[in-house]
């Protein structure tokens, strides 16, 4: 695939983006209409549907052959289809939790994988006026300036980013409090941000150091993932080896070095039943 034509994909992108960052900022201050999802922890908006609904019209009409995989449209229980089609991967809000109690740190996701490898990636936080971009090969962006990560390889002195995530199964806390315990008595310390996006693209940024999580999805971290790789992170299954989207796990960081100590420090990984 010809840079120009990466490069047109990333411009719709965008534009996409941005016309969906408006409905969400329009959104942010007003009440809401809530459901829950899988429990009381799993959080969703009448905005989250409009704006994925959108996004999908959008890309439809520029390219009608494009396949989809979208947070809300993927039914409750299925497998995700992922396919070699190019296919645009779309989370309208991630940290709807932060957009129903108004915290700002609430963005876009929209990616785009060609033959299964991520080729664009955007994520637009509208409350914080941060547009980040990236494409295979051209570099990461915020706002149109060049970013990239800390460097950070000596994990006393990182930053990590850990969430609480929204499953309250029992067994899945404790041993998400084994390792945020081991975590915190090895590195500088940790931060949530309450969007799997975000903990990313801060770290594309050199805003922290890495990211751990267990129990996203694809939509969570396909395009902020070409974001942190165009930045000079290194991303990895938290057990080692390549990244697998639909493995439900992922562990990113400023450089290789990090994402390795980061890896076998952690006491325990969590399985995840695939999508
Ligand atoms: P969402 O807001 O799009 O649902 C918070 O932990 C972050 O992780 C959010 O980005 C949230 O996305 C995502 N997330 C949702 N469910 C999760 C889960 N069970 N485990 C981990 N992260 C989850
Ligand atoms: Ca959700
Ligand atoms: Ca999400
Ligand atoms: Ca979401």
């Amino acid at each position: 695939m010809s840079t120009a034509e990466i490069q047109d994909y990333l411009k719709t992108a965008i534009e996409v983006a941005k016309e969906a960052g408006e409905v969400v900022r329009e959104a942010f201050y007003k009440e809401k209409s809530l459901q829950t999802k899988s429990n009381y922890a799993d959080l969703v908006t009448e905005t989250d549907q409009a704006v994925e609904k959108q996004i999908i019209n959008s890309f439809k009409e520029k390219y009608p052959t494009h396949k989809f995989i979208g947070e809300e449209t993927v039914a409750g229980g299925h497998k995700t289809e992922w396919t070699d089609d190019p296919t645009w991967i779309i989370d309208p809000i991630d940290g709807t939790t932060n957009f129903v109690h108004q915290i700002p740190h609430t963005c876009v996701c929209i990616g785009l994988s060609i033959k299964k490898q991520m080729v664009v990636g955007v994520v637009y936080a509208p409350i914080l006026n941060e547009m980040y971009t990236g494409a295979k090969g051209q570099g990461a962006f915020c706002n149109g300036e060049r970013i990239s990560t800390s460097q950070q390889n000596d994990l006393k002195q990182a930053i990590i980013y850990l969430e609480g995530g929204s499953s309250r199964e029992p067994d899945v806390l404790r041993r998400k409090c084994n390792i945020y315990q081991k975590v915190l008595q090895t590195t500088r310390g940790t931060r949530t941000l309450g969007s799997a996006a975000m903990n990313m693209v801060n770290v594309a940024k050199g805003s922290g150091d890495a990211y751990v999580e267990y129990g996203l999805h694809i939509w969570d971290f396909a395009a902020s993932g070409v974001i942190l790789i165009e930045a000079g992170g290194s991303m990895i299954d938290p057990s080692g080896g390549p990244v697998d989207f639909l493995s439900r796990r992922v562990l990113c960081a400023s450089s290789q070095p990090l994402a390795d100590q980061l890896s076998t420090t952690i006491p325990e990984h969590i399985e995840m039943e695939r999508d």
